[in-house]
């Protein structure tokens, strides 16, 4: 059950949640195209019976901590985490929880093309069982002021460029999340340029910060917080963060995320955090926890300058806080 309550930071939405504005605005504009994309084929019966077993890699959980990443304020609580979430898939609201678990996260595969030497697709479990996955204990900051402190399970995802093998002139990656209104009848709404896309430069994706999450608090990561793979990029505001992703493509141009595509002024290609770049419409000067509701102050690249900053040397011209 879903204990539904406002809390401190929701109170200004109609001003603070980028989302909200848009989604009436997109709707007047899009609403006859909405009719196009309903084409959703029922789940056979195999694939529900598949998605209805026990996760194959629970087995892998919890993975050792990696003790070097560590945090200046507590854990948020799972029960804080894993019912406050953006998943617009599910709905535009924080409490998607029960929705998200229509998603069938068995069969689920992830594919790598584009600049590669060699286009592939793989099975989710064989990817995993393939990493060496380890716990890491990040800070979340999203766009619109709240944040979060979790223990996500994953592995580097320099490992999985490694993987991917990329070509020497690969210089982006862009991740995309499933497409499949069936399992998330909110894309066949028109509001949003399904699927959500989100994109880095190589040497972001190859920072040691850059995770690929598998796990949350020891176990496999929950629907509603991005099954079966999503990626973390904590000195990032976390829309970067995309869930649930089924593909990588290797490119050399830059790839437009949903929400650079959505409202360019207010969502770039770097959101990087920063405390003294405001959004337009609200400031980030300060942040709340969603663990202990206490508001403290928002830090650059969201504490994680000593990893990152050198990422962004002689890109002072480029919009890096947007
Ligand atoms: N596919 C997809 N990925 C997404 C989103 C989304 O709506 N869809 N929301 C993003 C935003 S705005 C945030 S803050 C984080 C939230 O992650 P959490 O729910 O695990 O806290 O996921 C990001 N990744
Ligand atoms: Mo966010």
């Amino acid at each position: 059950m879903l204990i539904i309550r406002r809390r401190g930071w929701e109170i200004p939405e109609s001003q603070a949640t980028p989302e909200h504005v848009f989604f009436s605005r997109r709707t007047l504009i899009g609403g006859a195209a909405s009719l196009a994309v309903a084409s959703a084929l029922p789940a056979s019966a195999l694939s529900q019976r598949i998605a209805d077993l026990p996760d194959p890699t629970a087995d892998l959980y919890p993975a050792k901590r990696n003790e070097k990443y560590v945090l200046d304020g507590t854990l948020t609580p799972e029960k804080n985490s894993t019912n406050y979430n953006n998943f617009y898939e599910y709905g535009t609201d924080k409490y998607v929880a029960g929705r998200a678990q229509a998603l069938r996260t068995r069969p689920w595969t992830v594919k790598f093309d584009g600049m590669v030497e060699k286009e592939k697709t793989v099975a989710i479990d064989d990817l995993i069982r393939a990493m060496p996955l380890e716990e890491r204990l990040y800070r979340h900051r999203c766009v619109e002021a709240w944040s979060m402190a979790v223990p996500w399970s994953g592995f580097a995802m320099a490992k999985l460029v490694e993987y991917a093998k990329p070509l020497a002139g690969a210089k982006y990656v862009r991740m995309e999340t499933f497409l499949d209104p069936a399992m998330a009848p909110e894309q066949n709404k028109p509001f949003f340029p399904w699927p959500y896309i989100e994109g880095l430069t190589m040497a972001e994706a190859t920072n040691e910060l850059a995770f690929m999450v598998t796990g949350l608090y020891g176990k496999p990561v929950h629907k509603q917080n991005g099954a079966p793979l999503r990626v973390v990029l904590p000195w990032k505001y976390g829309f970067k963060s995309i869930k649930s992703i089924v593909r990588f493509e290797f490119t050399d141009k830059r790839p437009k995320g949903t929400w650079e595509v959505l409202q360019a002024r207010e969502y770039g290609f770097w959101a990087n955090v920063n405390p003294e770049v405001h959004h337009p419409r609200w400031s980030q000067a300060s942040e709340e926890d969603i663990g202990t509701r206490e508001r403290r102050p928002t830090v650059i690249f969201n504490g994680y300058g000593p990893y990152v900053a050198d990422l962004y040397k002689g890109l002072e011209g480029e919009k890096l806080f947007v």
